[in-house]
This record gives C-alpha cells, structure tokens and sequence, in this order.
C-alpha cells in the first residue's frame, strides 16, 4: 500500500479539555507522520469554506458556530493508507457509535463536538491538506 497524506483536524472540545496530546500520541502509535501541523482559530468564512459541502444541512450554522469557538489543530499526516486508517481509528461521527478504543469514543462528546476530523477520501485529504498548508510547509523537514 502507498504512503498516502490525509487531514486531520483536532477541534475545539479536543484543545479545550486537553486531550490534544494524548489524541497526537494515540495517531503516532498508528503509524501517521506529521508532516505540518498549526494551531489555529477558524474566521467564519474559513469555516463555512471548509465545511462547504454541508451548507444545506440542519446542522451546518451549529457546526460552523463550534468550528470557531475556540482553537483547531489541522495537521497533515502521512502513512500507508492514511485515508482509510485514519477514518477507521477516528471511529463514527457520533462516539455513541463509535467503535471502543477510537478516538471518538475515548474522547467525544457528541455527534457535533467529535474530538476530531478526518478526510473522507484521498482526494479530499489532498484538497483539506491544501486549504492549510503551502508546499513549502509540507516539504520534506527530514530529508
Ligand atoms: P465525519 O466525516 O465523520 O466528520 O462526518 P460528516 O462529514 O458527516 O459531518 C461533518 C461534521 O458535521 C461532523 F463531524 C459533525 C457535524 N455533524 C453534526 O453536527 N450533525 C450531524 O447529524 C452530522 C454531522
């Protein structure tokens, strides 16, 4: 399977109860690479950008409002088969279904305040990744 990079996103609840560290340490004991990472505040444009595709949900002024509530940490992460790993160590979007020892189980609080994101496809990992980081600050720092 090909290295692959894929977003991941610690949100708002995650920073503010102070998991980010254990949720770091739990996605490098699955293998993912950070290839850059930023904490951050969302605007509301970068939020409502980001979670384009939902504009015409229920939740999507909900999801936007929590996006923005407090820091985000987006990071580019790489592995074999990073895209599908990570979804599968994240677990569903609510913890109430998520399987035990995902992230979302171990640390979410609902449907809404999730922990986590995780790119749902390669080709939106690639476009997520994009939407924070240049490639000069996805450049290989190792080599
Ligand atoms: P996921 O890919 O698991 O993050 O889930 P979705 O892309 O379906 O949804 C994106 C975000 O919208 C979720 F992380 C949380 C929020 N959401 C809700 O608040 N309520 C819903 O019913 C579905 C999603």
């Amino acid at each position: 399977m090909a290295k692959q990079i894929t977003l991941g996103m610690l949100k708002p609840d995650a920073i503010q109860s102070g998991k980010a560290g254990l949720i770091i340490a739990h996605l490098q004991k699955e293998g993912f690479t950070i290839r850059a990472a930023r904490l951050t505040r969302l605007s509301k444009a970068q939020a409502g950008k980001f979670y384009e595709v939902h504009k015409d949900r229920p939740f999507y002024a909900d999801l936007c409002g929590f996006m923005t509530s407090g820091p985000v940490l987006p990071m580019a992460l790489e592995r074999d088969d990073a895209v599908a790993h990570f979804r599968k160590v994240i677990g569903a979007t609510d913890p109430a279904e998520a399987a035990e020892g995902t992230i979302r189980k171990l640390y979410a609080q609902s449907k809404g305040m999730n922990a986590i994101h995780g790119s749902d496809s390669v080709e939106n990992g690639l476009r997520e990744v994009a939407f924070f980081f240049t490639e000069s600050e996805l450049a290989d720092l190792w080599g």
